[in-house]
This record gives C-alpha cells, sequence and structure tokens, in this order.
C-alpha cells in the first residue's frame, strides 16, 4: 500500500503540514462548543443500537454498520487509520508487547500502543435514508451503456424525480461548515471552486491524498451537461488545484489522477484528485473520466458528452438499474 519511498521524501511535508491541520480541524458546529466538544458530542455512539453490519473488509480494515441513534437510523462507518512514520519512534518506546510465538529468527507480537496512535476514524450518517443505508450493502454491479436518449429518456427523469440532496455541497459553498478545511478557493461566480479534502481522507498521509474541487455555479449535474463553454471552467480548476495541491502538499501534478466520476454520487458537477498509486473507490475505467481527456474531446466536439454514449456500473438495488431494465436496456444474455 504505502511506498515507502514516496513516503521519505514527503516526510517532511506530511508531519510539517498535515499534522498541525488535523489537529485544527473542526466543524463549525464544533467551533460553537468550546475546545474538545460538548460531553454529549464525545458519547454520540454510546447509544448506537447495531441493526446490521452493511459490508466490512479484513484488507481496507473497515466496517459499515446499519443502526439506531436515538431513535433515527444512522450509518457509522468504522476506518483503521494507516501507521505513519512519525508515530513509529513512540509506537517503540511506549507500547507493551504480548509475544505471541517465538520460532527460530521468526516472532509475532500483540502490541497495545497508546490511545492517541491508535485511533479509528469514525464517520457518521445520521439520520440516514434507504439510500445511505443501502450504499453500503456489499452489492453485485451491472455495466449498462447509456445513450443520449436513454439518457433523455431515462437517466435525466430519474435524478429528477428523485431531486437527491446536496445541501452539504451548499454548506460547504457558503462556508457553513467545512469552512477552516478549505485548501483553495476561487470565489469566481463563473470559473469559481471551492478545492477540499473529501471526507475518505483521513489527512494523516499522503498516501491516500483524497481532494474534491465544487464548483461554484450551480447548474451543472453531470459529465452529461458538459459543453464547450464549460472549458475555461475546466482549466480553472485543472490549472488552480493542482498549484494549490503542490503548495501545500508539495504533491507536484505527475503525482495525480483529476478526473469526473459517470455517474457521480451527487449531481453538482465536482472534480476528484487522489493521488496516483492510491486505488481510490471509483477510479476505474468504468467511471472515471480524466479531466484531461473531457476537456480535449469537448475542444474536438462541443457535445461530446451530451452526443456520445456513455457507460458505467450500477449496483443491484439502484432505483436506475431498474429504470434501464424495464426500458430493455440491459443485457442479461
Ligand atoms: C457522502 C458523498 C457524500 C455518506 C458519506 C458521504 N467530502 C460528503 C457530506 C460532507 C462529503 C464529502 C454521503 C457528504 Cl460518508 C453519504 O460526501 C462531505 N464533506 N465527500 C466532504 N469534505
Amino acid at each position: 500500500m504505502a511506498d515507502v519511498s514516496t513516503k521519505r521524501e514527503n516526510n517532511g511535508a506530511v508531519s510539517n503540514e498535515l499534522s498541525p491541520k488535523t489537529k485544527k480541524t473542526k466543524t463549525d458546529h464544533e467551533k460553537d462548543r468550546g475546545e474538545n466538544g460538548s460531553k454529549s458530542e464525545k458519547t454520540v455512539l454510546s447509544g448506537f443500537q447495531t441493526i446490521t453490519v452493511l459490508s466490512d473488509s479484513a484488507r481496507e480494515k473497515t466496517i459499515f454498520v446499519h443502526g439506531k441513534l436515538a431513535d433515527q437510523n444512522a450509518v457509522v462507518i468504522l476506518e483503521k487509520t494507516p501507521i505513519t512514520e512519525d508515530a513509529l519512534s513512540e509506537i517503540f518506546t511506549s507500547s507493551t508487547l504480548e509475544l505471541d510465538l517465538r520460532n527460530d529468527i521468526y516472532s509475532t507480537y500483540r502490541l497495545q500502543a497508546s490511545p492517541h496512535l491508535n485511533e479509528i476514524k469514525a464517520t457518521v450518517v445520521c439520520p440516514a435514508t434507504e439510500k445511505h443505508v443501502k450504499k453500503y450493502q456489499r452489492q453485485e454491479s451491472f455495466l449498462v451503456e447509456e445513450t443520449a436518449d436513454d439518457y433523455a429518456s431515462i437517466t435525466l427523469p430519474f435524478i429528477q424525480k428523485q431531486s437527491f440532496s446536496v445541501q452539504w455541497v451548499y454548506n460547504i459553498l457558503e462556508k457553513k461548515a467545512e469552512s477552516e478545511r478549505i485548501v483553495f478557493e476561487d470565489p469566481d461566480p463563473k470559473l469559481g471552486f471551492v478545492l477540499l479534502p473529501d471526507f475518505k481522507w483521513d489527512q494523516k498521509q499522503l498516501d491516500n491524498l483524497y481532494l474534491i474541487a465544487i464548483i461554484h455555479q450551480r447548474n451543472i449535474k453531470s459529465l452529461r451537461d458538459l459543453k464547450f463553454e464549460h472549458i475555461p471552467l475546466l482549466q480553472n480548476i485543472l490549472q488552480k488545484g493542482k498549484e494549490a495541491i503542490l503548495q501545500r502538499y508539495n504533491l507536484p501534478a505527475s503525482k495525480l489522477r483529476v478526473y469526473l466520476h459517470y455517474q457521480p454520487s451527487y449531481y453538482h458537477l465536482h472534480v476528484h484528485f487522489t493521488k496516483l498509486g492510491y486505488d481510490a473507490p471509483g477510479c476505474g475505467v468504468e467511471r472515471a473520466h480524466l479531466l484531461t481527456d473531457v476537456i480535449q474531446n469537448l475542444q474536438s466536439d462541443s457535445h461530446f458528452y451530451k452526443a456520445r454514449s456513455l457507460s458505467f456500473p450500477l449496483r443491484a438495488d439502484d432505483g436506475l438499474l431498474s429504470q434501464f431494465r424495464e426500458a430493455g436496456r440491459l443485457e442479461l444474455k
């Protein structure tokens, strides 16, 4: 997973840039509550009643749980965080060890590190909708090829009917949430965007760097809406996003994967910046469209994304998949 040589190169940047920032990371709610949050905030999960484990992964060291939190549906995501190089000396000096086995030159232990070196990242969605619960259930997926007609007759009506809430996006753009996490902002109403770490990134190491650029314009739902006129916006995001990441994290553009998702998980145009070598969820060819390719495709044909067929995977329980199936647009044999 972690590329040691890259880690060494960037070690200075990681400890100098990332650690102080993560300490400061607080939501605007938390700011109102004094230094360490209220007592209830510290124990919110003590009343969590597990209903079911939606999925888990020993390799990713994650578990997704559906349950109840004060009578409301909730999804809790737990993830063991990576071990960072700057924690090593303390891990070695201040841990206790229980011997598991000794054999020839080999021995294994259970190591108990101090609590602050042994954190679990917890993401809570509450109240969670049925869609949130479904999203984290292990699911088979199916590849769909969406023509321009399919988009007009199936996908667009479906996303309009669903009206997924992007309130959290507007909160970011209006500085009502996560304002202190913003890495860069271009406030221009037409070309502007906000660049900030995605939820998925704990910001403790560069290995799994994940930022999103959220555009200020509110009328562009996805890749399908992009025309020639949006090229300056896309070039601006690519150029200034890369510069900001080099400035803040000392990571050059040659280490970045910059792309859009189709279908996106929320219909407000955003661009993903992830570190090359990090197998980020959704970075595969069936969902990711490199921003550089998108720009060139629009340069050669203004209606490229309006006219072309686009393929993408849909999960078995996705309502959109049912729509494609009912329209006879799913290849099942
Ligand atoms: C989401 C896609 C959405 C569960 C989860 C995440 N980055 C976000 C709210 C604030 C954010 C994100 C939906 C929702 Cl875990 C359901 O993502 C977010 N803030 N991806 C940031 N920085």
